[in-house]
């Protein structure tokens, strides 16, 4: 059985998001959606949060789980039998950051990565600048899974 780990922050989960592991989900007979652990960094939902609102978007997708990781995602992948990275690849900058990380982890352990490229509708969306727009009052509710918008407002307004 081939399985996938779509590793991220998932900050929250995007539209741009859903789209690379519905993708990733027909490639893989399971893919795992696993959000990073930093404590060195707070996010505007909690980890328990982010997987919760993964869970509302990505329902339906029979073969997709999401869970939690700290530390190295290469042992993350070895710890659950899982052979591939999936990520999604936006931009050039993207392929700029994207590349020596698919280099060090397959060094690693010989994990390999698999880049989709991004849905042009998507091209531009990031969990950074939704929220950045969303905080300033701009319109974000294309790029959102209809309940994240809802509970992203929310989390704003508090
Ligand atoms: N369209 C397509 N793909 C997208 C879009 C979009 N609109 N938005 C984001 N994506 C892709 C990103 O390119 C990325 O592949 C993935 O979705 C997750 O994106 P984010 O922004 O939620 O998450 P990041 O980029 O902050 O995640 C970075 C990781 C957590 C994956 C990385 O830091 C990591 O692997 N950390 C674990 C520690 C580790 O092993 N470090 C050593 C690496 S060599």
């Amino acid at each position: 059985m081939a399985i996938a780990v779509c590793p991220g922050s998932f900050d929250p989960v995007t539209l741009g998001h859903v789209d690379v592991v519905t993708r990733a989900a027909a490639l893989f007979d399971e893919v795992v959606v696993a959000v990073a652990v930093n404590p060195a960094k707070q996010g505007l939902f909690t980890v328990d949060e982010r997987r919760e609102l993964l869970g509302t978007a990505l329902a339906g997708l029979d073969n997709v789980r999401t869970d939690a990781f700290e530390g190295l995602v290469v042992d993350y992948c070895t710890a659950i039998g899982a052979t591939a990275l999936v990520k999604g690849l936006r931009s050039s900058i993207d392929f700029g950051f994207e590349e020596p990380m698919a280099q060090m982890n397959r060094h690693q352990t010989g994990v390999d990565s698999v880049f989709l490229i991004t849905d042009p509708r998507y091209s531009y969306v990031s969990s950074s600048l939704v929220k950045e727009v969303a905080r300033g009052g701009g319109d974000v509710a294309a790029f959102l899974d209809p309940e994240v918008h809802r509970r992203l407002l929310g989390r704003l307004a508090e």
